[in-house]
């Protein structure tokens, strides 16, 4: 009996499990129950203290994920009144379903040494292997180190459950490509990278996503083509942040305004002459960018070591990348530094009011925010630092100050590190007269704001890219 013998003698798609009710889990659960095509979804989620509320809730219709998701609460209330979706920490119901796909999250525990974190995902894997039956489809849709599918995640598979991949059951590698705040629009809208790990799992795959797919298409490949693909993606974007924030730093060296530059670079159009430059800015977050380049090295380490030709001695391009964007936080505490220091304001007992702790404009989301390691330094260096964020009720280890006037009230500075569009209507006189300063200082880590009138107002003004701006007479 071969593997398309049993999915043939099974039928159509009709039950489906989600492991990981999070950003990507939850809209993907949504979003299959909605299909006609399938009568059933289970969404998986671990009755842990951190994270069991969500069962509750989901089975309420209700969403977990803060911030504005259109279209999701109103979707999950559907699906949930409908009786299309529940959400169980019971893992045995996955022996009654026709395809399980995985959306756990897969950070790093040691960037230096590229060696993820694969627990909670293995711990899935290990969850879907105990009930697999034959026929089945498993895909894995977290971003993982290309070699995952084929490697560590079929044979943990096959030990499980005492199956083969590719004879017994299916497998694919299906990466998510969701930002926060458009979830469900960019699973239906972006094409779907679809690696299985033979044809008749891709077929099967094809056979799970089509249905939730408006203008996005099937890409098929490879699994590993796969992995890289959608790890290469995320350092692509990186790279070309990386390439954009060291031009700015150059810029400012040479006192000229990014800006022009690269409205200069981009006007260069025409067949074939591409020019998407990105944008500096104060640091890049989020739990995508920050980890999928180490994803890719760690790929080619593994999978072809001794096959790679680059030169001796050389540093991979993409991690230096990493090393730049992770560098813009502390370029930030620099123009801090410098603005202060031009009013005659050591940093240390200065106050200064940090507009911005989630990592993505006008979103909640505060993963590996890169206002964190600005704000450590600030306290390490003896400053008070006073938190605002229009979308960020609370997060671990840190106070946030609702009123944006109590935050500015008495700063030294006033420091922009999100560009949430609250921020683009700051008024340098209301904010002048809240600091109390004769000359505040103010820093521009995302390009919000339009100097000029600051400058005017008297405050110290520094921006990312500014260079033409960054030493500009102060005006009484
Ligand atoms: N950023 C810049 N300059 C830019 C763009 C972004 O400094 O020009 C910063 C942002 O402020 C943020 C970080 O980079 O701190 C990441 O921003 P993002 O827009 O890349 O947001 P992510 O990480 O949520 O989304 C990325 C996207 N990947 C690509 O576009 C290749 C998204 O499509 C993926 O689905 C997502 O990673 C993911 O889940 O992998």
């Amino acid at each position: 009996m071969t593997l398309a013998d049993l999915i043939r003698g099974r039928g159509p798609i009709k039950k489906i499990g989600v492991l990981g009710m999070g950003y990507v889990g939850i809209p993907a659960a949504a979003l299959f129950a909605d299909a006609s095509q399938f009568s059933h979804v289970y969404g998986f989620q671990r009755d842990s203290p951190s994270s069991g509320y969500k069962i509750a809730m989901l089975n309420r219709g209700e969403s977990p994920l803060k911030g504005e998701e259109p279209g999701l609460e109103d979707l999950l209330k559907k699906v949930v009144g409908a009786g299309k979706f529940a959400c169980t920490p019971d893992f045995s119901k996955i022996a009654g379903l026709d395809a399980v796909t995985l959306s756990i999250q897969t950070p790093f525990a040691n960037k230096d040494d590229l060696i993820p974190d694969f627990s909670a995902l293995y711990e899935g894997i290990r969850n879907v292997g105990k009930y697999l039956r034959p026929g089945m489809l498993v895909v894995l849709e977290s971003t993982i180190t290309p070699g995952t599918t084929e490697g560590p995640a079929r044979q943990m598979l096959e030990e499980e459950s005492g199956l083969v991949a590719g004879k017994d059951f299916a497998l694919a590698h299906a990466p998510e490509r969701v930002m926060v705040g458009r979830l469900l629009r960019n699973i239906r809208e972006h094409d779907r990278i679809l690696g299985g790990i033979d044809p008749v799992s891709t077929a099967r795959a094809t056979e799970l996503y089509s249905p939730v797919l408006t203008t996005g298409r099937v890409i098929p490949m490879s699994a590993t083509a796969a992995e890289a693909t959608k790890t290469a993606e995320n350092t692509f974007r990186d790279l070309q942040i990386a390439a954009a924030n060291e031009l700015a730093l150059y810029c400012e060296a040479m006192g000229i305004n990014f800006y022009d530059v690269r409205t200069g670079i981009d006007s260069l159009k025409g067949e074939g002459i591409t020019r998407a430059m990105l944008w500096p800015g104060a640091g890049v977050g989020g739990h995508c960018l920050t980890k999928d380049t180490y994803h890719l090295e760690r790929g080619v380490q593994q999978l072809g070591k001794d096959q790679l030709d680059y030169p001796a001695g050389e540093p991979s391009l993409f991690v230096l990348a990493r090393r730049i964007n992770d560098f813009m936080p502390r370029h930030m505490l620099r123009l801090t530094r410098e603005g202060l220091a031009r009013v005659g304001t050591p940093l240390a007992g200065a106050r200064i009011a940090l507009l911005g702790w989630a990592f993505l404009a006008n979103s909640d989301d505060t993963r590996n925010t890169p206002s964190e390691p600005y704000r450590d330094e600030l306290l390490a260096a003896g400053a008070h630092v006073t938190l605002h964020d229009p979308y960020v009720e609370h997060a671990p280890g840190i106070t946030l100050t609702p009123s944006i006037d109590e935050t500015i009230r008495g700063a030294d500075a006033v420091v922009v590190f999100a560009g949430h569009r609250q921020y683009r209507s700051l008024d340098p006189r209301q904010v002048k007269k809240l600091s109390g300063k004769k000359h505040p200082v103010v820093v521009d880590g995302r390009n919000l704001i339009d100097p000029d009138p600051w400058i005017a107002a008297g405050f110290v003004y520094k921006g990312i890219g500014r260079g033409d701006k960054n030493s500009h007479p102060v005006r009484d």
